[in-house]
């Protein structure tokens, strides 16, 4: 394996989008590989070779071949600490994880293409019962973000005053959300964290919009 980093990615994937919002924060610069989720490219013997999970995103970098978004978040979180991705305090560290998990374990899974997908085959209106599955799985689990974010720790961001991981899960989330126009009315603190986002580089640039091959 070369010690360029690689990304293998999907534009509109989150947990794709989670990883190129920590490397740009990191400041690692890398070339991305797009694997075309809706062509099946995830499921060909070449990508299966990168992850026999048949999943986005795979991260090449030190020489290692990484996946799993939150542990390559963690990797780069541990080797380049100076990112702030974790907080110094373990208690603090325990609420970064809990928040990140809220999202990429809880939220994330339900709301996958395979999943979507055998909802879809099993529905009479497929379209509608997309919609209707997106906004009932991701409206209910950032309302329970939402309630989360009322705890002493939240700050500009969701842990303190600089973004972590949180954050980093919870921009993609809520880019889904607007794609599947889940009414956020009842979130005004995720919406100000993720307005508040938008305004930094390392997020703006890893928006789907400005990756789209
Ligand atoms: N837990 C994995 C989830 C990765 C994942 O589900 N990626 C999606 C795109 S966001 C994917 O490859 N989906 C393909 C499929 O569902 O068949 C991670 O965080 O990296």
């Amino acid at each position: 394996m070369t010690t360029e980093t690689v990304l293998y990615d999907y534009w509109r994937s989150s947990a794709s989008y989670r990883v190129r919002i920590a490397l740009n924060l990191v400041g690692e610069s890398y070339r991305s590989v797009p694997v075309d989720l809706l062509a099946g490219a995830h499921r060909a013997p070449e990508h299966l070779a990168r992850n026999p999970q048949g999943l986005v995103p795979v991260l090449d970098i030190d020489g290692e071949r990484l996946t799993q978004s939150l542990a390559i978040i963690e990797y780069l979180a541990e080797t380049r600490p100076e990112a702030g991705f974790l907080p110094a305090d373990v208690i603090g560290r325990q609420r970064v994880r809990a928040l990140s998990y809220a999202i990429a374990m809880e939220i994330h899974p339900v709301c996958n293409l395979g999943v979507v997908a055998h909802v879809m085959e099993a529905a009479e209106d497929g379209e509608a019962a997309r919609r209707a599955w997106m906004q009932k799985f991701i409206g209910e689990g950032l309302a329970a973000f939402e309630a989360l974010l009322g705890h002493p720790s939240t700050g500009s961001y969701c842990h303190g005053e600089s973004p972590t991981m949180a954050d980093i899960c919870l921009v993609p989330q809520i880019y889904n959300a607007c794609r599947w126009e889940v009414d956020l009315s009842g979130c005004p603190r995720i919406v100000a964290i993720d307005a508040r986002c938008a305004e930094i580089d390392g997020f703006g640039q890893a928006h789907p919009d400005r990756v789209r091959p």
